[in-house]
C-alpha cells in the first residue's frame, strides 16, 4: 500500500512539476552537495516532493540528490525510505529537451544495498508526460496529466537491441571501454540525449544499452548510486533487462554513503554482458 501511496503522490505531482517548468529555467546561483550547479527548477521541485513525500504514512525518510542528508519524516514500523532525483537531466531545461524525475523506495534506512529496494519509477516529461513504475515483478507504463493516471501497458525490454548512448568525453573513456563502444557501433544506432531517463526510455522502447562509464579523469563516473543507477536498474531488470557497474548488476551495489557514485549500465541482456566482458575485472 505504502508503495501504491508513493506512486500516487508522483503520478499527481509530475504535472505540476512539468507545469512550473516554463518559470524556472534560471540558475538558481547554488550547488548541490556533489558540486553540480543547481536550476531554480532543481530545488523548487525537491522542496515540492519532499514535503508531498512526508506526508505518506509508511514514508519515514525523504532523501535526494539536492539536500545533504537523508531526512527522517515519519516513525511508522517498517517504514521505507524514498530516493528522489527531482529533475534528473535538468541541464536539459535550458535547451528545452526531455527531463525526469526519478524515485526509489527502499525498504531500509540509506546507505542501502540495491537489493534493498522494493519498486522503482520514474516520469519522463517528453512530448508527453508518462509515469513508469516497476513493482512486484512488473514494469507499467501511465500517461499521467491533470485527470490523473492512464495505464499505458505494461514494458518490456525487446528482443533485439537497436540503440545505444553513453556519457563523457570519448578521450576521458578507458581503451578497454572505447574499444567495447567500437564494437557496439556496428551493431547498434546512436541515441544520446543528456537526460538519463529519456536515454533509459529508448532502451526500455527499443532494446540497446544505455550508460555512464567511469571514466579516466572520474572512475566512479557521474551517476548517483542511490538516486539515478539502482532505481533505473531496477526498472530496467524488471522489464527483462540486465544492469552492471561494469562487474555485477547494480542491485548488488552497496553504497557506503549516500551521495556515491557508480559507473551505470543498463539495457538488453546479451549487451550488457559482452560490456562487462569487454572491461578489466
Ligand atoms: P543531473 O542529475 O545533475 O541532471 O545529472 C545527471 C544527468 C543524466 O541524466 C545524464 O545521463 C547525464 O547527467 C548527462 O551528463 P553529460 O552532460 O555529461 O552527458
Ligand atoms: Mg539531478
Amino acid at each position: 500500500m505504502v508503495v501504491e501511496r508513493v506512486f500516487d503522490v508522483v503520478a499527481d505531482a509530475a504535472p505540476e512539476i512539468r507545469a512550473g517548468l516554463p518559470e524556472r529555467r534560471a540558475k538558481a546561483a547554488s550547488e548541490n552537495v556533489t558540486g553540480d550547479e543547481q536550476l531554480e527548477a532543481d530545488v523548487w521541485a525537491d522542496d515540492l516532493l519532499r514535503d508531498r513525500f512526508a506526508a505518506v504514512d509508511g514514508v519515514n525518510w525523504y532523501a535526494s540528490e539536492e539536500r545533504e542528508d537523508a531526512e527522517t519524516v515519519g516513525d511508522a514500523a517498517d517504514g521505507y525510505a524514498v530516493a528522489v532525483d527531482p529533475l534528473d537531466g535538468s541541464s536539459n531545461v535550458k535547451s528545452n529537451n526531455p527531463c525526469g524525475t526519478v524515485v526509489g523506495v527502499y525498504e531500509d534506512p540509506l546507505p542501502a544495498s540495491g537489493r534493498s529496494l522494493v519498486a522503482a519509477g520514474f516520469v519522463l516529461y517528453g512530448p508527453i508526460t508518462t509515469m513508469t513504475v516497476a513493482h512486484d515483478g512488473d514494469v507499467t507504463e501511465y500517461l499521467v496529466d491533470d485527470d490523473g493516471r492512464t495505464d499505458l501497458g505494461p514494458v518490456e525490454l525487446p528482443g533485439d537491441p537497436l540503440v545505444y548512448g553513453f556519457g563523457g568525453r570519448v578521450p576521458d573513456w578507458t581503451p578497454a571501454f572505447e574499444s567495447f563502444v567500437r564494437e557496439v557501433e556496428d551493431e547498434l544506432k546512436l541515441r544520446y540525449g543528456g537526460a538519463m531517463i529519456a536515454d533509459v526510455n529508448q532502451v526500455l522502447t527499443y532494446g540497446g544499452v544505455f550508460g555512464y562509464p567511469g571514466l579516466e579523469s572520474r572512475p566512479e563516473g557521474k551517476l548517483r548510486a542511490h538516486f539515478e543507477s539502482m532505481p533505473m536498474a531496477f526498472v530496467v531488470e524488471t522489464a527483462g533487462g540486465a544492469s552492471s557497474d561494469g562487474a555485477q548488476s547494480l542491485l548488488d551495489c552497496s553504497p557506503d554513503s549516500l551521495h556515491e557514485r557508480t559507473p551505470t549500465f543498463v539495457g538488453s541482456e546479451s549487451v550488457i554482458a559482452d560490456l562487462e566482458a569487454a572491461l578489466p575485472d
